[in-house]
């Protein structure tokens, strides 16, 4: 296929004016970017027209799949209609306000939901609106909140601050004051001799002993991934939820479930905490709220939270120019419906959920894989340098990005975070791209056995 003559010079001009997100620049300008060009379904074509299957859904968030022309026509037919209006002084527009509506339709006790445009910003709307909260109702000591390590909740400086990545906290002098961190519950690399069970109660303790040390009327909120994303997919005990549910009820705080990735059907549930059975009080949400198409994120307001904003606060001074864009509201509108029309939802808890457990339970006889787990359509493969004890490699990272490496050359993108290979595919994969994915990276972990030395 002949490309135009900019193509051939993309790399180039990328390396001389485009700075990456998370990316070592030095590094990425010798190696040379990656141009994708073209996509549909579950898979992507670069400039040089190699195809690959995208088991990584871009960045966990094409969940209805790539090549939606109705997605489109909708963003084409609200642009000529009316690209731009704001919703800020008592005005809003049609599929802001119809795309309030249909989410709501899916939310349980979250009747409200005010727009960001990325999740990021809807980390930083949530923060605000708790400490707001408490302030409305005459606690204005409860304003710090309790995270979790290795958590990822955006790049702004409250995302940054609330996740917890060391990494991020150190560029940029983070956490900002009020944000404090407890453990994870990934048994697999913390959780020595304990049951998953067992486990799954002690990381959920530290949030009560937390609560404790700070006193109920310094905390606002804690924040929790349902399952953590970026971190590894760390799939929790079955002990969990359950007490954190408990621990959240005992005292006086707001629980907030970032639904960023799990939400929009990831898990076979709309959210990801009516998978694990807790209610939110509030919940941030972005990627699959339009599948990617355009950046549109926001956060999930319960009617307890919203009460208090509509009946008490007043003014809440906050939002951004895009809060609602009628465009990106449109795409997601039309997203949502495509979800709801081919029953995406039920098809991950009842059929492809279901298959790519039992295509990752398939590597369990591999000598270097420790775990393979997955709920609906998340899932991560642990590396394990010797299974019988858990032991990992002491260059996790490196592992990883070699054997991600040997996948993206064989055609499949996944993503390594560390040691774990993470699966996070469109939500419309077939069985036999499921088939493909797991099968390659079972030759990757070959390739890793045979060729990598401590
Ligand atoms: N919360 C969660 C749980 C996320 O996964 C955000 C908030 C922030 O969303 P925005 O739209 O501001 O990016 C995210 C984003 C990765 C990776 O490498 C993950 C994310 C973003 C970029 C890279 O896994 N998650």
């Amino acid at each position: 296929m002949n490309k135009p003559a900019v193509i051939s010079n993309l790399a180039a001009i990328d390396a001389a004016h485009h700075l990456h997100p998370f990316s070592d620049m030095k590094k990425l300008n010798e190696a040379g970017t990656r141009i994708i060009s073209r996509a549909e379904g579950s898979n992507i074509w670069d400039s040089n027209g190699k195809q690959y299957l995208d088991a990584f859904a871009g960045l966990w968030c094409v969940n209805v799949g790539y090549g939606r022309k109705s997605i489109a026509d909708a963003a084409y037919a609200q642009m000529q209609e009316l690209p731009y209006y704001n919703t800020f002084f008592g005005t809003t527009t049609p599929p802001a306000t119809l795309l309030a509506q249909k989410i709501a339709a899916h939310a349980g006790p979250m009747q409200h939901v005010f727009f960001t445009n990325s999740g990021s910003e809807a980390s930083d709307t949530w923060f605000r609106m708790a400490r707001v909260y408490w302030k409305a109702l005459g606690k204005p000591t409860k304003t710090t909140v309790i995270a979790r390590k290795n958590a990822y909740h955006g790049s702004t400086v409250a995302g940054a601050s609330l996740g917890g990545m060391k990494h991020m906290h150190e560029q940029g002098d983070l956490p900002i004051p009020g944000i404090v961190h407890i453990g994870q519950p990934y048994w697999y690399a913390e959780g020595g001799d304990l049951s998953p069970e067992e486990f799954g109660l002690k990381v959920a303790k530290e949030l009560e002993d937390k609560i404790l040390e700070l006193g109920e009327e310094n905390v606002a909120a804690f924040v929790a991934e349902p399952i953590q994303g970026a971190g590894g997919v760390i799939i929790p005990p079955s002990t969990y939820w359950p007490e954190i549910k408990r621990i959240a009820k005992k005292y006086d705080i707001l629980l907030v479930s970032d639904e960023v990735i799990c939400g929009f059907g990831r898990l076979g549930t709309w959210f990801g905490h009516q998978h694990y059975d807790y209610q939110p009080d509030l919940a941030p949400v972005a990627k699959g709220l339009s599948s990617g198409y355009l950046p549109i994120g926001g956060v999930l307001v319960s009617d307890r939270v919203a009460k208090v904003l509509i009946e008490e606060v007043g003014d809440f001074f906050h939002g951004y120019t895009y809060s609602g864009h009628p465009v990106a509201a449109a795409a997601a509108l039309e997203n949502l419906r495509i979800i709801e029309e081919e029953g995406l939802v039920e098809r991950v808890r009842d059929d492809t959920g279901p298959y790519l457990a039992k295509a990752l339970a398939s590597l369990a006889d591999h000598d270097l894989v420790g775990e393979a787990v997955s709920v609906g359509l998340m899932g991560a493969v642990q590396i394990a340098a010797d299974k019988s004890t858990r032991r990992r490699y002491e260059k996790a990272d490196d592992v990883g990005t070699l054997v991600r490496n040997q996948c993206v050359d064989a055609g499949v993108i996944l993503r390594a975070t560390g040691d774990r290979m993470l699966f996070s595919p469109p939500l419309v994969i077939t069985h036999a791209e499921i088939d493909q994915a797991v099968g390659t990276l079972r030759k990757g972990l070959d390739w890793l056995k045979d060729n990598y030395k401590e």
